[in-house]
């Protein structure tokens, strides 16, 4: 480990990551199939093809999502209240039944990105909409246990993204000011709360997230990056160049040019 950072002004101190769609590709063959697998276990005749759930991902949390699909095609109120938890616990028992198989990968690229930080004492959490219950799990067997320092649940924030509590809430826990931190994301939810945080964002899109509105982002990538698949710029309005991957100078730029004031994207 490196000597830690001065937490001078904008010197990076901490870096907070989205899990969703950034850590690791959770969503299009994960979640979504735990929720399709909850719904045939409970006798629904609900299954979301990954076009219909790329459309319900608007909505962030898991029982927000069941709640609107289910309350859209007509279940009563009163159903809903019972019916809703019961999948989403099914569902998140399902997803870690995926997790456990080896289903979920880390992002390729995302690892290096955590060495690098780790390597110059850069502190690591995670701000996510995702249920504790499977987030901690994921992260242990993806990145090694208690790798990051501070972990938001998305059970444990006040509100969801694109609310800015998980992002906050991770700041205060750490005792880092928005200023000496970076946020990590992959989409328009991530980038509105990060943003509402003051903290400086990066992007890495994915699939379901490549075209959607990222007008807040400090910088946005297809991808981590990895020296067999170099990630490509999409947007850097601060002209940090980055050398073919999201590493650790690349986000210290990006905090240093945040506190120089916001260019306009
Ligand atoms: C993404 C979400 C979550 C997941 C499903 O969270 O909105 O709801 O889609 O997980 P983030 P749950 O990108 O902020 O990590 O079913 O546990 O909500
Ligand atoms: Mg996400």
């Amino acid at each position: 480990m490196g000597e830690p950072p001065d937490p001078g002004a904008d010197a990076l101190v901490a870096v907070v990551f989205d899990v969703d769609g950034t850590l690791a590709d959770t969503e299009r063959d994960g979640h979504r199939v735990a929720f399709n697998r909850a719904f045939e276990e409970l006798g629904l005749p609900d299954r979301w093809d990954v076009e219909r759930y790329g459309e319900l991902l608007a909505i962030t949390g898991g029982r927000r999502r069941l709640r609107a699909h289910l309350g859209g095609r007509g279940v009563p109120e009163p159903e809903l209240d019972e019916l809703v938890p019961r999948l989403h616990v099914r569902k998140t028992e399902l997803f870690l039944r995926l997790v456990a198989d080896g289903h979920v990968d880390a992002r390729p690229g995302a690892a290096a990105l955590l060495d690098d930080l780790e390597a110059a004492a850069v502190r690591l959490a995670v701000a996510t909409t995702g249920t504790r219950d499977w987030v901690v799990p994921l992260l242990g067997r993806l990145f090694g246990p208690d790798r990051f320092e501070v972990v938001v649940a998305g059970d444990e924030a006040p509100e969801r993204k694109p609310d800015p509590s998980a992002f906050t809430m991770a700041l205060e826990r750490l005792g880092v000011p928005a200023s000496g931190a970076a946020a990590v994301e992959d989409s328009h939810n991530g980038v509105v709360a990060a943003a509402a945080a003051d903290l400086a964002c990066a992007v890495v899109v994915n699939d379901y997230t490549r075209h959607q509105d990222l007008a807040g982002a400090d910088l946005v990538l297809d991808g981590f990056g990895t020296p067999e698949a170099p990630a490509q710029v999409l947007r850097d309005p601060h002209h940090l160049d980055p050398p073919g991957r999201l590493d650790g100078a690349t986000l210290a730029r990006l905090v240093a040019a945040r506190g120089r004031g916001r260019l306009l994207p």
